[in-house]
């Protein structure tokens, strides 16, 4: 039976200035829901959101307090073992609110899998593989910074994959900022870009035409999400590959997407899918309609990440690899023993649930009051 559920809302400063077309993040919020049970097992969530409601419709205080008002007086007393149901609970009580819902089912499933005492990737279907390539996100803001920052990285074997923030400059600025970025990588590193929605359709025109003849692999969410009918002219046109992101949020829109042959890959998130099941179908949706798969993140600390990682070492293919490094990005740690990166990967943890235990007097130490 669930006993108590708690959430806490933690601020951390970011290791430099993360700069995005909506936002510039100089901390990030961590929400964390502890989940108790009756049979002494407990299981955690986390979501988190990028520059507060910068990016899209829940902010780390919204999903605090509807998992507080709504969610919490719901679950309490039911069956902790049985997750989809109790899952089905809130989704028929209540719209919308993704991030919440995925907080709350990850920390069911965790509580889950380590009742059954198996790693939360055996919960998914089981895992085909024990470690990710991670990509990193140069966005300083500065070309010179972004290229040391990115040998530093292949000198560490931390990564060689970038992905860069683009769109808040002129089309013909931030093309000039990739390509002196791809011309000093060359072939040591996977170079894509991320939009978030800031062309229009005749800058993506401009843009992508410039960034495919530089050798750029990926064009992440070029236009606004609701334009599924440019996305999928882009694609048309251009044979570098489109990835959709915001315009994701869940198996609905993964299917309408398909129907509009609007995306290559699928940047799948369980926050932005509305959980890791949801995330699942997505992924699903997207084998089945030849749609590439990328592990996506929302910057998420070492709580969300690691439910991504658990998901996607699921996945028979992951062609386009994953972008799990928020932790990395972060100052501080709520993990009593940080997730393994190496070798240009993470480590999927084999631990039970989540695989990861929580510092609670330094997440406590933390906690915003
Ligand atoms: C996004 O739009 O993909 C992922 C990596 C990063 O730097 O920002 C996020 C959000
Ligand atoms: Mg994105």
């Amino acid at each position: 039976m669930i006993t108590n559920i708690e959430t806490f809302l933690v601020d951390v400063p970011t290791i430099r200035p993360h700069k995005l077309s909506v936002a510039t993040m100089n901390t990030q919020t961590l929400v964390l829901v502890r989940v108790r049970c009756e049979d002494g097992v407990e299981g955690w969530g986390e979501a988190t959101t990028i520059g507060g409601l910068a990016y899209g419709e829940e902010s780390p205080e919204s999903i605090k307090t509807n998992i507080d008002t709504y969610f919490t007086p719901l679950l309490l007393g039911m069956d902790a073992s049985a997750v989809a149901r109790a899952m089905g609970r809130v989704r028929k009580a209540f719209q919308g609110n993704r991030f919440a819902k995925c907080a709350i089912e990850t920390a069911l499933l965790d509580a889950q899998a380590r009742r059954l005492g198996v790693p939360l990737s055996e919960l998914l279907g089981g895992r085909v593989r024990d470690a990710l390539p991670v990509a990193w996100t140069l966005a300083s803001g500065d070309t010179a910074r972004d290229i040391a920052e990115a040998e530093q990285m292949l000198e560490l074997r931390r990564h060689r994959i970038f992905k860069l923030k683009i769109g808040l400059r002129p089309v013909g600025q931030d093309v000039a900022h990739v390509l002196a970025i791809k011309r000093a990588l060359g072939d040591r590193a996977s170079v894509r870009v991320d939009v978030n929605q800031a062309w229009s359709e005749l800058d993506a025109m401009r843009g992508i035409a410039a960034l495919e003849a530089g050798g750029i692999d990926l064009i992440e969410q070029p236009v606004k999400a609701g334009n599924v009918a440019a996305l999928a002219r882009l694609k048309t046109r251009f044979d570098v590959a489109i990835m959709a992101d915001e315009a994701l949020h869940g198996p609905e829109d993964a299917m309408l997407l398909a129907r509009q042959d609007a995306a290559d890959v699928y940047a799948v998130k369980i926050a932005q899918s509305g959980g890791l099941l949801a995330a699942n179908e997505v992924a699903t949706v997207a084998r089945l309609n030849g749609i590439g798969l990328y592990g996506g993140t929302m910057l998420e600390g070492g709580i969300g990440t690691a439910a991504t990682a658990h998901l996607c070492a699921t996945f028979a293919e992951l062609a386009w690899d994953t972008e799990l490094f928020g932790p990395l990005l972060l100052t501080e740690e709520v993990l009593a023993e940080p997730l393994v990166y190496r070798d240009f990967m993470l480590q999927v943890p084999t631990g039970p649930g989540l695989g990861v235990e929580i510092d609670l007097d330094k997440l406590r130490s933390m906690q915003r009051r």
